[in-house]
């Protein structure tokens, strides 16, 4: 052991998870005093700690892979339920590929509208062909009416569900949070992190929902959502307007970028085209220039933890600046614009501040308006 590796603060892994099970409780809860909720958590926590104490590290691996067992675990107490959000869970570890996946038959047109149903699912971008395939043989059909309970929040998790149709409500402690509206995916939470049901979702109206099941969802899709979201995670922390996110947005946000790379000198973004899309830098520098006369002229650099391509997808303008990489390569977090307009609402006061910004700025180096935000 050396005496460097020795004074180095290392984080138990169970702090973590206990901090991060506090979290998730306290946000889902939302109660009104942080540390009236924390004492009794914390007391609740203590009273009903198992009086063997067990190595952590132990009971996390036989809780989690008795999941992709034949039988289900008995319902364990919400205190002693392991969350795998935080480094308790190993993808590379999770022996999940025995068994055959379940293959529910369809016709042709029920494969279209399942086709059409999960082209916008998120979850499943990272997918290789043959992976999405088994998920489409995988998923089978539900039929909802109204006032049917879906899933109810607490109970564990068995299905995960995108939405062909219908109107469904979301509710935490009898809140109503949010509603999906004919599209979207819900109950994914449970399975991916191993928790109990985090919200209550109930049809609103009649609908169609296309079900997988736990063991299928895990088998396919665990290690890939899981590493994404992993993968982003630290990124997605770390970019200050996105603090304005519930964490469980934040996560959905993860689903929906794409890694990107370019070297040295390229262009990421040229001005006056049409905008696709924005980037959040994970790694490097990037340069953005502004047109002028014949040349261009640098008007501001970014680096890691902060976002351009922003601008003309508020706008719905032509792209008002040129972006590189410099200085070696860059690693960007692309987000396209219907993934934009779907999860970024609660950023774009954030977003528009800082335009408000460009425009002061604009003025001082150009010395007048350039109209990059004016509608016209
Ligand atoms: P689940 O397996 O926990 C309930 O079952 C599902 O409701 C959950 O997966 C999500 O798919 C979905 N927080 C937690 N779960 C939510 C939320 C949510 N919205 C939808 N679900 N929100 C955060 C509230 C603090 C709402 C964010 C807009
Ligand atoms: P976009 O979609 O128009 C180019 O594509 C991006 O460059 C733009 O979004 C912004 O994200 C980013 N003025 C305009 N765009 C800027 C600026 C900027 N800085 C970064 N971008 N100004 C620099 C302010 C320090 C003001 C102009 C001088």
């Amino acid at each position: 052991m050396s005496t460097d590796s020795s004074r180095r603060i290392q984080v138990p892994d169970e702090l973590k998870e206990v901090l991060l099970q506090f979290s998730i409780s306290y946000l889902v809860e939302q109660p009104p005093d942080l540390l009236d909720f924390a004492a009794e958590y914390f007391n609740k926590l203590q009273a009903n700690r198992p009086t063997t104490a067990t190595d952590n590290g132990a009971d996390d691996q036989i809780s989690l892979n008795s999941q992709d067992g034949d039988a289900e675990p008995p319902i364990v107490q919400s205190t002693r339920r392991k969350s795998v959000f935080a480094e308790a869970y190993d993808p590379e570890a999770d022996d999940d590929d025995e068994g055959a996946t379940a293959i529910f038959p369809k016709t042709d047109d029920q494969r279209a509208r399942l086709v059409e149903s999960v082209k916008n699912v998120l979850l499943f971008r990272s997918l290789e062909k043959e992976q999405m395939n088994q998920v489409l043989d995988a998923m089978f059909e539900r039929k909802v009416e109204p006032g049917d309970f879906i899933i109810r929040q607490g109970d564990d998790g068995d299905n995960f569900y995108v939405i062909e149709s219908g109107i469904y409500k979301v509710y935490i402690n009898d809140k109503h949070i949010s509603t999906y509206n004919h599209t979207g995916l819900f109950g994914e939470l449970a399975l991916l992190y191993n928790m109990p049901r985090a919200a209550t979702v109930q049809a609103e109206t009649v609908g169609l929902l296309w079900a997988m099941d736990r063991q299928t969802f895990r088998r396919i899709l665990l290690k890939s959502a899981f590493k994404k979201r992993k993968m982003y995670e630290e990124l997605l922390n770390n970019v200050p307007m996105l603090k304005a996110l519930q964490n469980y947005e934040r996560m959905n946000l993860a689903d929906a970028l794409v890694s990107k790379a370019y070297e040295d000198g390229e262009r990421i973004i040229k001005q006056g085209d049409a905008a696709d899309g924005m980037y959040f830098i994970e790694e490097g520098t990037v340069s953005v220039r502004m047109d002028q006369d014949d040349s261009e002229v640098e008007i501001s650099k970014l680096g890691k933890g902060q976002y351009f391509g922003e601008l003309a997808l508020v706008t719905h303008r032509p792209r008002a600046a040129s972006v590189y990489a410099t200085g070696g390569v860059v690693k960007l977090a692309f987000l396209d614009v219907r993934a934009f307009e779907r999860l970024l609402g609660p950023c774009m006061d954030i977003m528009k501040r800082n335009i408000d910004d460009y425009e002061s700025q604009l003025v001082k180096i150009f010395g007048s308006k350039n109209n990059i935000t004016d509608t016209r």
